[in-house]
């Protein structure tokens, strides 16, 4: 009995030692605001004797896309891509792997996590991080837009200024003509045009709001 509890105790040291051969980690989150981005994953190996290494990029929860991956052996490497579409260069240097993904679209949000192999010689190994929520912001609007955008709010408010201008005159105007034939007018009439100067001023201060801004959403080609 205490044998076989040994025992047991025994392969689970042996299981969690084996586990931390490698240990691999990479930032929990990034945000690409272009579409580019770069991950970098780190490695620890406690088997000096290990000559072959593959590094991979895991998509998903399910870790179930590899991106893209790469094997070295010293000083040689080979590199594996577009399983999954997305555009990735490996870089390795002995502290880590650099994963460069190009060309991703917002809907590539996802989680993505580092797989690094301890491939040969035998006994093989691997670790895998807890992985990179990487975050694939829409682009922001096209430069050249801007300043379009802001000929056209300038306009706007030029056009609401004198147009107000105009308003302003043309109340004052009325005020006078109506001013000068006060004597002549009526009581009641002259209570009207009270009520409507009290109106004016509210009419003129309401300016046209500010055009609605217009939000140009970046589009991918289709091929
Ligand atoms: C993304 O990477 C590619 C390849 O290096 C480069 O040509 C492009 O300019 C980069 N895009 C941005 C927005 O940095
Ligand atoms: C790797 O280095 C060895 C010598 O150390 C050399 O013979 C071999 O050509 C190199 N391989 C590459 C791909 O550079
Ligand atoms: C490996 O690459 C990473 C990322 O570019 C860098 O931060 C690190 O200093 C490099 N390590 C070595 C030993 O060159
Ligand atoms: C992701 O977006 C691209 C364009 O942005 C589109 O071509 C592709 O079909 C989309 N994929 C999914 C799974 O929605
Ligand atoms: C990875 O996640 C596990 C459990 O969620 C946690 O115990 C561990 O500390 C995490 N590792 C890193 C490097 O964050
Ligand atoms: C970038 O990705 C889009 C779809 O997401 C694709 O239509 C386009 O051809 C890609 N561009 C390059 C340079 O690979
Ligand atoms: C989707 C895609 O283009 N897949 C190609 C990736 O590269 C291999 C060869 O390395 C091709 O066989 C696939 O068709």
């Amino acid at each position: 009995m205490i044998l076989r509890i040994l025992t047991a105790l025994s392969i689970i040291q042996l299981a969690h030692q084996t586990e931390k051969v490698i240990s691999v980690s990479q930032p929990p989150l990034l945000v690409a605001e272009n579409k580019n981005a770069s991950i970098f994953c780190s490695y620890v190996c406690k088997s000096p004797e290990t000559r072959t290494f593959k590094a991979s990029m895991l998509k998903g929860t399910a870790r179930a896309v590899e991106v893209c991956s790469v094997s070295w052996n010293g000083n040689a490497s080979t590199h594996n891509d577009n399983k999954s579409g997305i555009k990735c260069r490996i870089e390795v240097n002995t502290t880590g792997v650099m994963f460069n993904l190009y060309n991703l679209s917002v809907n590539q949000t996802d989680i993505y996590v580092c797989k690094i192999e301890a491939v040969y010689p035998a006994p093989y190994h691997h670790g895998e991080s807890n992985g990179t929520v990487l975050h694939v912001k829409e682009e922001p609007q096209k430069p050249p837009q801007a300043p379009e955008h802001s000929n056209a709010m300038v306009a706007a408010v030029a056009v609401a200024t004198g147009y107000s201008v105009v308003a302003t005159v043309a109340a004052v105007l009325i005020y006078c003509r109506l001013r000068n034939k006060k004597m002549r007018l009526p009581r009641n009439d002259y209570h009207n045009m009270i009520s409507w100067q009290a109106n004016s001023p509210k009419k003129r201060n309401s300016q046209p709001s500010a055009p609605a801004r217009t939000y140009t959403t970046y589009r991918f080609w289709e091929p």
